[in-house]
């Protein structure tokens, strides 16, 4: 008697849902960010992921994650993320593909326009659901802070030694955040104008709360993270308009987003591990 498996019939079987809680995750980790980390090394380790793209053998994922760095001038820090990122959504069962975000040329960072310019280029790649927005110099110190989305808006980053491992104010949402298409396109996108350090966050944060929505998070045990210190970036000073933009969020929110998003991609490069997208995004 031919068996199913004997027929092949096994391999297109589908895969159940992958279950609410992984069994893989181990809970608490060290992060370790002092050796020098080698990318030639660190793809030997991770062969299951392709041009930045994993899905888990195991089970069907429930979300398709797009995880969006936005990105310049951070070697080191981009090593370090995807040697620790990796494993962790490995065990966090996620369907996930890695999108670096890089800014062309030497003006004024901007980081949110950074993140609109990932969620719309990621979403051109596939059929993703879910969002995750993440500074390249911070690692969870926790697999069980999931990178996935939930009912309300999630901020992942909660609790860092800088700030004694707890929130410096309650409407923080810097760092780490997670939203669904939904969420995402309720608040028009991130806001396209704040060039240089600090404020852009504040404004995503209003506009969830401006919407309705509010912020989740886990525990401050599981929501531990570290990030790597680094001086302050020189293209990236902070911004003197900040505090007169997120006063005005109210009245700038339905024109300056996603809806009015312009940028030229100056060069896709498919890692192993990642997928660079290199942006001119104009300046100030
Ligand atoms: N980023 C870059 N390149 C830059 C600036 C920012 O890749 O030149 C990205 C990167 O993903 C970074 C994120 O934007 O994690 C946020 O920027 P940031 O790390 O500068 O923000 P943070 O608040 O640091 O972490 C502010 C300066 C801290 C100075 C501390 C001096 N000891
Ligand atoms: C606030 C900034 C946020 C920033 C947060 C934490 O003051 O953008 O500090 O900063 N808001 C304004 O400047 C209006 S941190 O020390 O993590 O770099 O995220």
């Amino acid at each position: 008697e031919v068996t199913e498996e004997a027929n092949g019939v096994e391999a297109f079987k589908t895969l159940e849902k992958c279950p609410e809680t992984s069994p893989l995750l181990v809970g608490p980790l060290r992060v370790e960010v002092s050796d020098p980390m080698y990318l030639e090394q660190i793809r030997q380790e991770l062969l299951l992921v392709d041009r930045g793209h994993y899905k888990p053998p195991q089970c069907l994922s429930v979300q398709k994650v797009a995880v969006i760095i936005p990105y310049r001038h951070r070697e080191q820090h981009l090593k370090y993320w995807l040697y620790y990122l990796h494993p962790i959504l490995q065990r966090q069962q996620l369907e996930y593909g890695v999108y670096v975000i890089e800014q062309d040329g030497e003006d004024t960072f901007n980081r949110a326009k950074l993140l609109n310019v990932g969620y719309a280029e990621a979403l051109n790649d596939y059929n993703y659901d879910c969002f995750v927005f993440s500074d390249v110099d911070i690692i969870p110190m926790d697999d069980r802070n999931t990178y996935r989305c939930h009912d309300q808006p999630r901020h992942l980053a909660v609790a860092l030694e800088k700030f004694g491992f707890r929130l410096p104010y309650n409407q923080i949402f810097g760092g780490i955040s997670a939203m669904s298409k939904d969420q995402y396109l309720k608040i028009n996108g991130f806001p396209n104008n704040y060039w240089g350090w600090g404020g852009e966050d504040d404004d995503i944060s209003n506009r969830l709360s401006i919407r309705g929505m509010s912020i989740s998070r886990p525990n401050v045990l599981i929501g531990k993270c570290k990030m790597i210190h680094h001086e302050r970036d020189k293209l990236n000073p902070p911004n003197p308009q900040r505090f007169e933009k997120i006063a005005h969020t109210r009245e700038t929110m339905d024109t300056d987003g996603i809806n009015s998003l312009t940028y030229n991609v100056v060069k896709v490069e498919k890692d192993q591990l990642f997928t660079k997208i290199t942006v001119d995004i104009g300046k100030p």
